[in-house]
């Protein structure tokens, strides 16, 4: 287990699993949550025998967003010289694919974390929202911009506007969840995913989700032209050899992550 205080950290294989762990608050996003999590993230992407990170929260809470109690006195030069938040940017820049498995609250940061990751696998008790406005703020760690790009403009302008919550069922017809489980099984099927991925070809996940985030950032036929420059690199690898070999031998592929 961990030596940290806000959450804890299992390797389990190739996965990297972290759990949010501040139970009394519901996971609320402090400093410390923050730079733990980023910092733990940061170390895992780094090591070459983990290849897939999972988040998750506990049964009632995901995280129910950043904390209210530490935000509450802070002046603007606090949060302005802070670049308050500002850390949760770098788990955007992790190139090891984040799978985040969410039971209950997803709400403000929460579920800005939740869409930090790459797979967001939801149980059948997950809710989501952005109720900052309520709070007299806006999302702060993307939530306006993620969220527009995985609902669209109707229902992300509405959840911001109004503060309304979002039951799993909605946020999965909406495309803001890949998908529901009961939530018995969250962390199994979660920890399933997240393996399928690990044993892939770490450099070729590696590619793959280099070339879906293109498609936030540039033109079609500029991503399309990425794709295929990132498609021709994969040639590069031994793990193409292995793949394609694997599958003309009728066998199962054994990926070195080269
Ligand atoms: N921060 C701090 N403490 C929290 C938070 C939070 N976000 N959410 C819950 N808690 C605490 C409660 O204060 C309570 O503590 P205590 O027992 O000491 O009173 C404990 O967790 C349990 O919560 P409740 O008693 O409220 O539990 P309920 O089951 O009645 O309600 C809810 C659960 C509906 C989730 C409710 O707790 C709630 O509405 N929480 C706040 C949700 C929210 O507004 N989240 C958005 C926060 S703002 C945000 O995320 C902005 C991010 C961007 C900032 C970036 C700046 C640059």
């Amino acid at each position: 287990m961990s030596d940290y205080e806000t959450i804890l950290l299992e390797r389990r294989g190739r996965v990297g699993i972290i759990t949010l762990n501040r139970p009394k608050a519901l996971n609320a996003l402090n400093s410390q949550l923050m730079r733990e999590v980023v910092s733990v993230v940061e170390e895992l992407d780094a090591d070459s025998e983990i290849g897939a990170v999972l988040i998750t929260g506990s049964e009632r809470a995901f995280a129910a967003g950043a904390d209210i109690k530490e935000m509450q006195p802070k002046s603007y030069m606090d949060v302005y010289l802070d670049d308050f938040f500002a850390a949760w940017d770098r788990l955007a820049s992790a190139r090891t694919p984040l799978i985040a498995a969410v039971s209950g609250y997803a709400l403000g940061g929460g579920c800005e974390l939740a869409m930090l990751c790459d797979v967001l696998i939801a149980s059948d008790t997950a809710v989501f929202g952005q109720p900052e406005i309520k709070l007299g703020v806006i999302p702060g760690i993307g939530g306006s911009q993620r969220l527009t790009r995985a609902v669209g403009k109707a229902k992300a302008m509405e959840m911001c506007l109004t503060g309304r919550n979002m039951k799993v069922e909605e946020a999965e017809r909406a495309g803001l969840v890949s998908r529901i489980v009961p939530a018995a099984d969250l962390l199994d099927d979660a920890i399933a995913t997240a393996t399928t991925i690990a044993e892939m070809s770490l450099p070729i996940a590696m590619m793959a989700k280099e070339a879906v985030n293109r498609s936030f950032e540039s033109s079609l036929s500029e991503g399309v032209l990425f794709e295929r420059r990132v498609f021709h690199s994969a040639f590069a690898t031994e793990d193409q050899k292995e793949g394609m070999s694997a599958f003309i031998e009728k066998r199962t592929p054994s990926f070195r992550h080269r």
